[in-house]
């Protein structure tokens, strides 16, 4: 479709930082709500004074990487069994649990324990101390910490009990102090709750972040109905709820505190592990859904045997065409396995930004074509290198388009013709991996996603930020299978939504612009193209009608009544008896046809079968029309391969007139419709311009290393452009195969190619209904 595969483009990579939703270094260790417990009135102090607790120093300071000194066991007190600290979070150095510190246990002994560099309630005294030492800090702390002479005022000679008494009463003050600091609300909290904010206009709904609980949201619903209301606001009743929020969460956090401080380290660490486990558990339930898939009965494939077609001279190109396919093959395997895409003249890997970091392309998008032309051992190979290698854990951005028709749409297919899991089990999960490109305002995905990130936009060249047409409108097919086979109806629901946008929207004398903005869900520059822009947007409507089994009526409709538009206002006859589709630029026409609008033969003649009655014989022969113009534009160069884009303006028809559309890239679109009116007609030419293209082919495209596309088709000799796409595999090798094959291999009455030619079987579904729903 659009500007692609030659990696041409430049792409601007205004990128959010990936690190985002990293959450605060300090927050990583403790579980939320251990934190929200604890962070507004925790103490540290109290903490050690209290027995084990998560060590930081005051201002939430944690200890610094060097673990604090460990502890001598404590004679006569706590048996604290190993006194060393204990690191809370698994990389340790940041929380620290220090075990036996316990105030009732104080002995004499004790202040060796604070020299050595505990922090036992003496430790903390200091706090308290005057510059002179003479307060409690200076009394108590400097006293007991030397044990022998007293300085300053106050008792001068207390007997050892007496010191135990006093220390015993000062140890209950100093608790209660702490207590009291620890009991205390936050004050800010209580200054920003009660004071500054005591407007319930002003009120947020209610503090998630502190986890206030039903009665807090509760309290705050109400609010909100009352204001919605209009009542006045009622400052009494707003303080008492601010106050009755307060005192819940500190009602709260202090429970928490509480129940954490009677914990042992070991209870500890293995709540902290089940709260790890809780939260891992959570990520994977809101995945749950795509966790495991659902068992689906694999129905063999019909129309895979792969017979030798009767007549030994259409044996014979058939064979020659799967030759083509061992020399595009053994060529990638050799210089550029594993990459996407092989430069055939340098005979070396070729990667396309199309497609991210991701790798393989070549081989998930041969997968098929192997399996169809009985190349075993070439498929096995590349599945186990999909077993292996492919991951979609790439932190670069790919585009959605190009990554679910070749990636999704070569796994799927791979999946359905062999019944391998790997294959399902791969295109599931690179389809969960895309969802987020469907994040927009109006769920029209982004061209443009980084899988890792889940960050999209869209192409800087789209007219004002737009999603392009044919890229958003080719996921269609893919997706509805993604949910079919993982049974879950996410991915039907985002492509569904996608044709609820386009219903909604006005359109043009009924034509279909390519660009629509995500954000706004309105429609950009009114250009109109069944080429690049919009072409697989229309194939898809067709496709997702004959994929329903023709039960999807509102495809149907659309489809039909797009074409309608376009031959009125798109499709012209020239002068020489050639009928083409010109683009359609606000009203304007542009003369011009792209190879990629060729394809559209094909889709006529396809969708004829159900056309509005009376035109199935007039869309047979229009596809018959587009195959014959597709023919000239290849049959007017020297190479006998057609140009990017022909015009029929200027005093010529079917022919490139700009030296950057004469290129030919190894497209397919044209042995596409040529394979589809073969199917349809069996008329003898379509197979004769197909052997046409096999020999222009072999001679100007082959090289030592593979194929090769070329610069320019007018050109007598040769210029390569030392690049062999993945769909010269998917599609060209694989169209060109089929028209000389028998038409009971894969069989369209019961294969849906999807826009890179992977094959998805119809959907069946219960016909009688869908005939009902029809009348
Ligand atoms: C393929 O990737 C697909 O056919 C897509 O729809 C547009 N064309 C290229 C090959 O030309």
């Amino acid at each position: 479709m659009l500007v692609r595969q030659t990696g041409e483009l430049e792409r601007s990579r205004d990128r959010g930082s990936a690190n985002r939703r990293t959450g605060s270094k300090s927050h990583r260790a403790l579980p939320e709500s251990l934190l929200q417990g604890l962070q507004p009135t925790v103490c540290p102090a109290c903490l050690f004074a209290s027995g084990a607790a998560p060590g930081r120093r005051p201002g939430g300071e944690v200890f610094p990487q060097g673990r604090p000194a460990a502890q001598p066991r404590v004679r006569g007190g706590l048996d604290a069994p190993d006194l060393a600290p204990q690191p809370l979070t698994p990389g340790g150095g940041e929380v620290w649990l220090l075990s036996g510190s316990a105030p009732g246990h104080w002995t004499a002994d004790r202040p060796a324990a604070a020299a050595a560099g505990a922090m036992p309630v003496g430790g903390l005294l200091p706090l308290f101390s005057s510059p002179a030492g003479g307060g409690l800090g200076g009394g108590l702390g400097g006293g007991l910490g030397c044990g022998s002479s007293r300085k300053g005022s106050g008792p001068a000679a207390f007997r050892l009990t007496e010191k135990f008494v006093l220390l015993l009463v000062f140890s209950a003050f100093i608790t209660l102090c702490f207590g009291a600091i620890f009991f205390l609300p936050d004050s800010s909290k209580l200054l920003s709750g009660v004071l500054f904010h005591s407007n319930p206009a002003l009120q947020p709904a209610a503090d998630h972040k502190l986890g206030s609980g039903a009665r807090a949201e509760d309290a705050a619903e109400g609010r909100a109905r009352r204001r919605e209301e209009g009542a006045p606001g009622d400052l009494a009743a707003a303080l008492e709820d601010n106050l009755a929020r307060i005192r819940e969460n500190h009602e709260r956090a202090l429970r928490e505190a509480k129940e954490t401080l009677q914990k042992l380290p070991e209870e500890i660490q293995r709540d902290i592990l089940l709260e790890k486990e809780k939260v891992a558990q959570d990520q994977l339930r809101d995945k749950a859904p795509f966790r495991g898939l659902p068992r689906v009965e694999f129905v063999p494939p019909i129309g895979v045997e792969n017979r030798e077609p009767a007549d030994p001279a259409i044996c014979e190109k058939r064979a020659k065409i799967k030759e083509m396919m061992k020399h595009a093959w053994n060529n990638y395997k050799h210089y550029a396995w594993g990459l996407n895409e092989l430069k055939p003249i340098s005979k070396e890997g070729h990667s396309s930004s199309l497609f991210g970091n991701i790798k393989g392309a070549t081989i998930v998008d041969a997968l098929d074509t192997l399996f169809i032309m009985e190349m075993k051992n070439e498929f096995q190979e590349a599945k186990a290198w999909i077993e292996k290698n492919l991951d979609f854990n790439v932190n670069a951005e790919i585009s959605v388009f190009e990554v679910n028709i070749r990636f999704v749409g070569g796994l799927l297919s791979a999946y359905y013709l062999s019944g391998e899991e790997i294959f399902l089990k791969k295109a599931v999960e690179l389809g969960i991996k895309l969802l987020p490109a469907f994040h927009t305002p109006s769920g029209i995905p982004w061209a443009l996603l980084n899988m890792k990130s889940g960050i999209g936009r869209n192409w800087p060249w789209a007219s004002g930020g737009s999603s392009i047409l044919a890229e958003f409108g080719t996921l269609h097919l893919e997706f509805m299978h993604l949910s079919h086979l993982s049974g879950n109806p996410i991915f039907a629901e985002k492509v569904m939504n996608i044709r609820k946008v386009l219903n909604k929207l006005e359109k043009p004398e009924g034509l279909y612009p390519n660009y629509l903005n995500p954000s706004s869900g309105q429609w950009g520059q009114h250009h109109v193209s069944v080429g690049g822009l919009g072409d697989s947007f229309y194939e898809y409507l067709l496709k997702a009608w004959l994929m329903s089994d023709k039960t999807d009526l509102e495809a149907k409709k659309m489809y039909f009544d797009a074409v309608q538009a376009i031959e009125t206002h798109l499709i012209r006859k020239s002068s020489g008896g050639l009928t083409y589709i010109a683009e359609w630029k606000g009203g304007l026409l542009e003369h011009k046809m792209g190879h990629l609008t060729c394809f559209a033969g094909g889709m006529f003649a396809l969708g004829a079968d159900g056309a509005p009655k009376g035109l199935a014989q007039h869309y047979l022969e229009l596809g018959a029309e587009i195959a014959r113009t597709c023919h000239e534009s290849y049959n007017r160069t020297f190479m006998k391969l057609g140009p990017e884009a022909f015009r029929f303006d200027g005093g010529v028809e079917a022919i490139a007139t700009r030296q950057n559309e004469k290129y030919y890239i190894l497209r397919p679109e044209v042995v596409e419709t040529y394979m589809y009116m073969w199917r349809l007609t069996h008329d003898p030419k379509y197979r004769k311009w197909a052997w046409e293209a096999v020999e222009a082919l072999e001679n100007h495209c082959k090289v030592n290393g593979g194929y090769s596309g070329l610069r320019d088709v007018y050109l007598l000799r040769e210029s390569y452009d030392d690049v062999q796409q993945s769909f010269f595999l998917a599609e060209t090798l694989k169209y060109l195969y089929l028209i000389f094959s028998d038409d009971d291999l894969l069989p369209l009455e019961h294969w849906i190619f999807n826009t890179e030619a992977h094959l998805l079987p119809i959907i069946r579904t219960d016909k009688k209904e869908a005939e009902l729903k029809e009348k």
